[in-house]
Parts: structure tokens; sequence; C-alpha cells
């Protein structure tokens, strides 16, 4: 099993400044990649290597602290980063990210890899995808989900026959067919895919000596073998059972490539009934655990409406609202919430202090970051624009350990 977890992540700046998109925190207490790794060892697969280029460290760290399994088990979680193996270049897109750690599969010799991408947020048993792959006798499997024809030129689009079988790959186009039957849905690829591995170091062979090649999966390597007509399927997503999920809440995916995307992810947690649901004992989300105490709530002077309270939120541990107000939030460990300060649908990361009277709307704030007292920010957006990112739907992205000693900035 390969876990790609190399990708800048652009588009989630200034989160990404200095690290990895799948070592960006979610949901309080995790990690992005916690998620995909969540599915693997749900699913009992535990053989996992994941292929690290990106600003790194944060994310190896990660996982050598979290996720190292016992040896004597012959299960492994191990970080690979980039280590110019077969070359000087480090990798390039993400099938040489594969190529250049083909050794691992060589050495291994398993019948099937799995090649997954670290940043999507879903829950998916991954040995029926497998089962899938085995029954029709693939050479390769993608894992395909119907999504809107108005962000379909953002992922790879499928074309299927009857059977399943994949007839056309159309990567990152500007108008991609839609699904047989609809107008305004397409197939997109999940970027999740199984491989019958002589067949997977056989291609990625072939496309190393290709000029013009990308090196990528989905610009090159798929498009590739559906036009040699190989045996190539989608996996339907939507088929796939997690135990004890709910039926509405099977088929939930989410790239979190943006700001946005990022930000509704965990709105989306904060629902009465979320679809993407922590609370699953029986499909849990791990993660590293932490000697924080538990999260406190101080009641002050209700009088004064100083009362620490926090609604439709997550708040994780070592968290201490003291006579503030959170709404519709999630906040991450060690945060410190205090009085007549207001904060509504924003995503507090550890350690993130709120003054006394800050007011605090649709904001994600890196971790370390002390808003002094006072202070508004996610109101007036053209000020923010100065001093903070912005999004186009006005969400504001304060970066970590923003300068705190600035007075002028927080003051405009
Ligand atoms: P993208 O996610 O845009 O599209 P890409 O940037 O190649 O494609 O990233 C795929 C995964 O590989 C990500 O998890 C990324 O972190 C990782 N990655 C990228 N370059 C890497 C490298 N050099 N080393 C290690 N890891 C690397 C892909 C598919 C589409 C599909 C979408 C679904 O190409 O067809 O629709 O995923 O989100
Ligand atoms: P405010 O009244 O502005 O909330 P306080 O002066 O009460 O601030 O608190 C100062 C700091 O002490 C805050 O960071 C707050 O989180 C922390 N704090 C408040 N109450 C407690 C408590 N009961 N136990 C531990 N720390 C607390």
């Amino acid at each position: 099993m390969m876990i790609l977890a190399g990708g800048e992540g652009k588009r989630l700046y200034p989160l990404t400044l200095d690290r990895a998109k799948p070592a960006v925190p979610f949901a309080g207490r995790y990690r992005i990649i916690d998620i995909v790794l969540s599915n693997f060892v749900n699913s009992g697969l535990s053989r996992i290597k994941v292929l690290t280029q990106y600003k790194s460290a944060s994310l190896e760290e990660h996982i050598a602290r979290v996720w190292r399994l016992s040896p004597i088990l012959d299960q492994f979680i191990e970080a690979i980063p980039a280590q110019q193996r077969t070359g000087l270049s480090w990798f390039k897109g993400s099938a040489d990210a594969v190529f250049q750690c083909q050794h691992v599969i060589t050495d291994e010799r398993p019948e099937i890899v799995c090649i997954f991408g670290g940043d999507h947020v879903y829950k998916m048993d991954i040995r029926q995808m497998i089962q899938a792959h085995i029954a029709k006798k693939a050479t390769a499997t993608v894992a395909a989900i119907p999504v809107p024809r108005s962000d379909a030129s953002e992922f790879g689009v499928l074309e299927i026959n009857e059977e399943g079988r994949i007839v056309a790959f159309h990567e990152k186009v500007k108008n991609p067919p839609t699904m047989p039957g609809s107008d305004d849905m397409c197939l997109a690829s999940m970027g999740n895919y199984v491989f019958d591995s002589d067949v997977l170091i056989r291609e990625l062979n072939r496309d190393a000596n290709v000029e013009a090649s990308k090196h990528d999966f989905g610009h090159d390597i798929l498009p590739r073998m559906v036009a040699d007509g190989q045996e190539i399927f989608a996996y339907d997503f939507a088929q796939n059972r997690v135990p004890g999920e709910e039926d509405r809440a099977l088929g939930y995916w989410r790239d979190i490539g943006t700001i946005e995307a990022y930000w509704e992810a965990q709105m989306d947690l904060i629902a009465i009934h979320p679809l993407f649901n922590l609370y699953n004992e029986r499909w849990p989300i791990r993660t590293g655990v932490t000697h924080d105490p538990p999260a406190k709530f101080v009641f002050r002077d209700e009088a004064h409406a100083r009362v620490g309270i926090a609604t439709d939120s997550m708040v994780s541990h070592g968290c201490i609202i003291s006579g503030g107000r959170i709404h519709r939030s999630v906040l991450s460990v060690g945060c410190r919430i205090n009085s007549f300060s207001e904060v509504e649908e924003s995503v507090l990361f550890e350690r993130v202090r709120i003054g006394r009277h800050s007011k605090i709307r649709r904001c994600i704030i890196d971790k370390d970051v002390e808003v002094p007292s006072g202070v508004e920010v996610g109101f007036n957006l053209e000020a923010d624009r100065k001093r903070f990112f912005v999004t186009e739907n006005g969400l504001v992205v304060i970066p970590k350990r923003a300068k705190l000693d600035d007075e002028k900035m927080w003051r405009l």
C-alpha cells in the first residue's frame, strides 16, 4: 500500500507555508493523513509506505510518532522521503514518486499495490475495492464518484462502458463529458488506485522513458493504459459499505484542496448529524494520544454575558473557554478563549488565544496565534485583506505565529 503525500498543496496556502497538505491539522485533534491511514488500518491493511516530498518534516514526525506499528507482526507504516535514488531530480509527478521507490515493491513482491492520495476526507473499506479489482480481473482499478460538472475540470473524469470498464480518461480538462443520462454530473477519479504490481512496475518503467511525460498517474499513466485497451475498471465508491455508517452518509467524499473546501469540511463535522461522523466506534479515525487535560468551560458572570460556552462546536483537550462564546467552530488542543470574546464559524489550530472582547468570524487561525483583546477579524474584509490572507468567499486565514506585537496589524 502506498500513500502519495508529497503534493505541495498550493491552493491551501498559507496553511501549507511550512507543512505538506496531508500534515495540515483537521477536526481539532487530527492531521489530514490520519483519515486515509485509518481507512487502511480499519480495513485490516497495514503494510503501508507514505511517500513524502514537499516540506515533509512535520508529516514524517507525525507518522513516526503516531503510526509506528509492530514489526513482529510484519506490519509497518513508514514515510519514505524523496531520496534522489534514480537520478538527480526530486519526484516530478505522482508516478515518479512511486517509480523512484519501486524497489519497495520489487523487494516485497506483493500481488497487488494500492496507491492512494493522502488528502481526502471520506470513509472507505478498501478491501471491498480490492475484491472488486480481483473479481473483474482488472489490471488496474480506479475509485470513482459523481461530481457536479461545474467542479469536474479539477479532476480526472472517466468514461465507462456498461461493465464499468474505463474507455476514456480525461485528466483535468475544460469541458469533460458528463455521465450517461445526466447533463450535470461527471464521473470523477478519486485519485485512489489498485494495481496488479507487475503491471504497475511495467507501466512506471515505460513512462520513465517518455520524454514528454509529466510522470503523473492521472495525466500520463492511466490515460496511456486506457488508450492501449488494457482492462482498467472504475470502482463505484457508492457501493462501498463501512460498518456502523448510516446510509445517508455513504458516498461522502471531499477533496480539501482549497481553503474553502477545507473550511466547509470542518463545518460538515459540526452538523447535528454529520455525514463524516467521528463518533462511529466501528470505524474510528485514529491519531496520536496527548497528555492534555479535558476541555474546561468557566462560567464567570451571567449578568455581564461572561459565560464560557460552546455550541454546535468541537472543542479539543486542553482548551479553556473562560467567559467567551464559541459557536459553530472547531478548536484544536490548548486554545484559550477569554471573557466577552466571540468566535463563530471558525477553525482554531493548537494553542490559539483569543483576548477579551475580541470577535472572530469565518476565520482559520493557525497555531500559536495570540489575538489581542478588543479586535475584530472577519467583519471588515477590506481591512482584513490588507493584513491577512482572505479568500474570494471571504474566509480569513491568519498564518502561524502571526506577528503578535504589531498593534497596527490587529487594529486597522
Ligand atoms: P491531484 O490531486 O490534483 O489529482 P496530484 O497533484 O498529482 O493530483 O496529487 C495526487 C496525490 O499525490 C496527492 O495526495 C499529492 O499530495 C500526491 N503527490 C503529488 N505529487 C507527489 C510527489 N511528487 N511525491 C509524492 N506525492 C505526490 C489527482 C488525480 C485526478 C483525481 C484527483 C482526485 O490526478 O485524476 O481526480 O486526484 O482528487
Ligand atoms: P478573562 O477573564 O479575560 O477570561 P482571566 O484573567 O480570567 O481572563 O484568565 C486569564 C487566563 O487564565 C486565561 O488565559 C484563561 O484561559 C486562564 N484561566 C481562566 N480560568 C482558569 C481556570 N479556572 N483554570 C485555569 N486557567 C484559567
